[in-house]
């Protein structure tokens, strides 16, 4: 099946009980049973739900995984996955990610005696230096929140993927449409549902997808034992969003690479960061692993203070000045101020994410709305 067809057909079928074509949102918290033990496969709905049940089978087919889980956030779900771990074990991370990725593995899992090493994954050499006997997790975000780099996944996995370390990619920037990190050799494709694949702004959720039985065993066992669980409303608004999937990012695509486009010509941005310009560092690695180069662009200004954003940042209208992405709607923010706040300073500048970054989620409206309103927010500066 094509990923257009699986997007409204995988693991989807009408409801065995009424035969309606929408999978059901069933808003339960247990099951009867006949007798003790006698059911009909589910028994209480942090352990099971048959809306989310559909909802994990969907989206593994679209990362060509065998297992789905589903989470109550991004976050849960990276959580969940750091809970494979154990005192002394070691993570490598991408140095650019998104800042409540860092901030969980570093502020909370630190004090339980998991390291974390933030290399620059591109750098091989920064890359074997950090791996050693303890290492159990790489961590790859691409394209990275927010500095848009990317990191040649089939080139990790094919040295690092063994029995001993878990390789897992964020893939929430690129989406299931654009890229598929199982199919490069990772062990696990990690989600903010939240963004693109729920897509309309009105839901937090994760989802991990996997071939690999024994970590799927391991990550169903511990979303019933922490119970980090999605509920079934939020479930069946993702499988609504789901259908419409590679329409929606198909047109971010398109717009995105020539809002980059644009941007790269205009006198008052000094640098853009998108991986469908020509002149980014990882437009090569972007169109060999990618479908295409995603909705995400950050630029930054040739007057680079706080105060001179700001002004971007506060008089446009289409763009709505928020945190989040991957919605139908475009979406300005300040990375140094809202989604990476919780990185210091210090460690931001070192990837170039300084105060007067600007990220914009680009969405499915007109190109030439959108364009003409980031052009008379910047003719404020
Ligand atoms: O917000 P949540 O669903 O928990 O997802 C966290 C998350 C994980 N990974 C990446 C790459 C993300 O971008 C996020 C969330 N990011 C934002 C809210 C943001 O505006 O960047």
């Amino acid at each position: 099946m094509k990923f257009a067809t699986k997007v409204i057909h995988a693991g989807i079928e009408p409801d065995p009980s009424t035969g309606a074509i929408m999978t059901p949102i069933y808003q339960t918290s247990t099951y009867v049973q006949d007798a003790p033990g006698k059911h009909k496969g589910y028994e209480y709905a942090r352990t099971q739900n048959p809306t989310r049940t559909v909802l994990e089978n969907n989206v593994a087919a679209l990362e060509n995984g065998k297992y789905g889980i589903a989470f109550s956030s991004g976050l849960a779900a990276m959580d969940t996955i750091l809970k494979l771990l154990r005192t002394g074990d070691e993570v490598i991370s991408t140095n650019d990610l998104y800042g409540g990725s860092y901030r969980l593995a570093t502020t909370v899992y630190e004090r339980f005696g998991i390291k974390v090493h933030y290399v620059d994954m591109n750098d091989s050499a920064q890359l074997k230096a950090a791996i050693n006997e303890r290492t159990r997790l790489i961590w790859i975000e691409t394209p990275t929140n927010p500095m848009m780099n990317i990191i040649d996944i089939k080139k990790i996995t094919k040295k690092y993927n063994n029995d001993d370390i878990i390789i897992c990619v964020d893939n929430t920037f690129a989406s299931p449409y654009l890229q598929n990190p199982l199919d490069l050799g990772a062990d696990i494709a990690m989600h903010s549902a939240t963004k693109y694949i729920n897509g309309h702004s009105d839901v937090i959720m994760g989802l991990a997808v996997t071939n690999n039985e024994f970590i799927a065993q391991h990550l169903k066992y511990l979303q019933n034992a922490a119970g980090a669980v999605p509920g079934p409303q939020d479930c069946f608004l993702a499988l609504r969003g789901i259908k419409t999937l590679h329409l929606r990012v198909e047109r971010s695509c398109q717009n995105a690479q020539k809002m980059a486009n644009w941007l790269n010509k205009h006198k008052k941005v000094s640098k853009v960061y998108y991986p469908g310009l020509k002149s980014h560092s990882g437009h090569s690695i972007a169109k060999r692993q990618m479908k295409d180069f995603g909705g995400m662009v950050s630029f930054d200004l040739v007057n680079n203070k706080y105060s001179v954003a700001k002004k971007v940042l506060s008089n446009t209208h289409l763009f709505a000045l928020a945190e989040s992405l991957g919605g139908v709607e475009s979406l300005i923010g300040h990375p140094a101020s809202m989604t990476h706040a919780s990185i210091p300073k210090k460690e931001r500048m070192k990837v170039g994410l300084t105060d007067s970054l600007i990220r914009l989620s680009v969405g499915v409206e007109d190109y030439d709305d959108l364009r003409e309103d980031l052009a008379a927010a910047l003719a404020k500066i």
